[in-house]
């Protein structure tokens, strides 16, 4: 097969291709050592280590393919941004969230140096003209959760057009009512920048994607509650995170061809380790990618790794949006409920995320809980205290981890986690 030439593509989106060649490199040698050194792996996983190799190159071609039909690509850093609206108009979203140390010098010219790591990469990918995803989207959506992203999209703007959906803090009557006006706005918006109106039959549709991609990634989560598990925490992690990027149609079909592969293993009792290991939840901030590090210290240390409560994971599949509306106003009504749902820890009380933890845990026989917040991130960390008081509670062993992207501090993370899923093995 020919080799595939894309920089006349990164180029004409105005691509640092230097640095673009370095960061592919990077990334490139992270993916094998991480994930072709696991052993056992489902074979339908074949097609997301395609989706990760074409990440930047042939994903990127069909985004350009379909501005080219006059569609939309608008980019989002949060699972508050309903995707259903802009499916309906024929737009495609993708997830801007940054998982990577990249462009760290560029981003802290503009933020302080104690900024989430989160923040810090989506700004630094912009700044140092690495990420082709925002160069290509129409559009960005920001919105007001914590002050540091909330801020960041003040300077984002200056660089990228940043739209911003205000979302509450709590969840009374006045908050729903608030919502619901600025999921009405974002309709309008997106019909201003998509030229189209949102009807009954397009949204009902942009619906029915979003849902059966949700449905898949259930499914694919409910088969991690086996004993022996399926499949690696990575690669569940992994098909979560490509969730965000990929086209929803192809992915939701890639996903329920792993999980029938899934199905028939668990029928012969395969597992992808041996049986008998710590399984462990991990709960937090969101893992966006290519952040892997703490998942793969906990299953390069003995242990798998069941399931992820956080906005890559379950904290973004858990809900569906109601298909029984079939007026406009129903339709938005049964969307602003299902996004209501979302346990982010920037809502204060947050009773539901540590319900939903303990629920968890019990469902997924988890031997103990690691409680992950990215560094300076205040909603997560201060909200850990709440989880860890909880999880004790229930006699499930807990660890609070607090760190960044940098690789300097994981020989000390192995040694806490070793150290941890000892206790966790009883
Ligand atoms: S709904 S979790 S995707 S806001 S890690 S940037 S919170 S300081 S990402 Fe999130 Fe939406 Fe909530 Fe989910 Fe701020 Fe914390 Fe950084 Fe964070």
């Amino acid at each position: 097969m020919e080799p595939k030439d894309y920089r006349p593509m990164w180029k004409e989106l105005g691509l640092n291709l230097e640095g673009h060649d370095q960061l592919l490199a990077i990334l490139g040698k992270a993916y094998k050592d991480i994930y072709m050194s696991q052993e056992n792996r489902p074979k339908a996983m074949q097609y997301f280590d395609f989706v990760i190799s074409e990440a930047h190159g042939l994903r990127i071609k069909e985004l350009m393919e379909t501005k080219k039909k006059g569609n939309k690509v608008i980019g989002t850093f949060c699972v508050y941004v309903p995707e259903e609206m802009i499916l309906a108009v024929g737009g495609t979203c993708v997830g801007l969230c940054a998982g990577a140390e990249i462009g760290i010098d560029e981003a802290e010219k503009v933020l302080p140096r104690n900024t989430c790591a989160l923040i810090k990469s989506f700004m630094g990918f912009k700044l140092a003209g690495l990420c082709p995803y925002i160069q290509a989207s129409d559009l960005v959506v920001g919105e007001t959760t914590c002050d540091g992203k909330k801020k960041a999209y003040e300077i984002l703007n200056d660089y990228k057009e940043t739209y911003v959906v205000e979302i509450p803090q709590m969840k009374t009557q006045r908050d729903r009512t608030l919502w619901r006006g600025e999921v009405v706005q974002f309709k309008e918006k997106i019909e201003e920048i998509s030229g189209k109106k949102i009807t009954p039959e397009n949204l009902r549709a942009g619906i029915k994607i979003a849902n059966n991609k949700r449905r898949a990634l259930q499914r694919l989560s409910a088969l991690r509650k086996a004993v022996p598990v399926p499949i690696s925490g990575l690669d569940g992690l992994l098909v979560n995170q490509i969730a965000f990027y990929d086209d929803p149609l192809r992915f939701t079909k890639s996903v329920n061809a792993l999980c029938d592969e899934l199905d028939e293993r668990i029928k012969k009792g395969i597992g992808v380790t041996k049986n008998g290991i710590p399984r462990i939840l991990i709960s937090g901030s969101p893992m966006a990618l290519p952040n892997w590090k703490i998942p793969f210290i906990v299953e390069t240390s003995g242990a798998i790794v069941v399931a992820e409560e956080s906005c890559v994971g379950e904290r973004s599949t858990r809900d569906l949006v109601y298909e029984t509306g079939n007026t406009l106003d129903g339709m938005i009504d049964a969307i602003v409920d299902r996004y209501f749902k979302i346990d982010c820890a920037c809502f204060t009380p947050n009773v539901e995320r540590t319900d939903h933890i303990l629920d968890l845990a019990k469902e997924f026989k988890a031997d103990g809980v690691i409680h992950y917040s990215i560094q300076f991130c205040t909603p997560y960390t201060v909200e850990a205290y709440k989880v860890e008081k909880a999880v004790q509670k229930a006699g499930i062993p807990f660890l609070k981890i607090e760190t960044d992207y940098g690789m300097e501090d994981m020989g000390q993370w192995k040694t806490r986690i070793e150290a941890f899923l000892e206790i966790a093995r009883g």
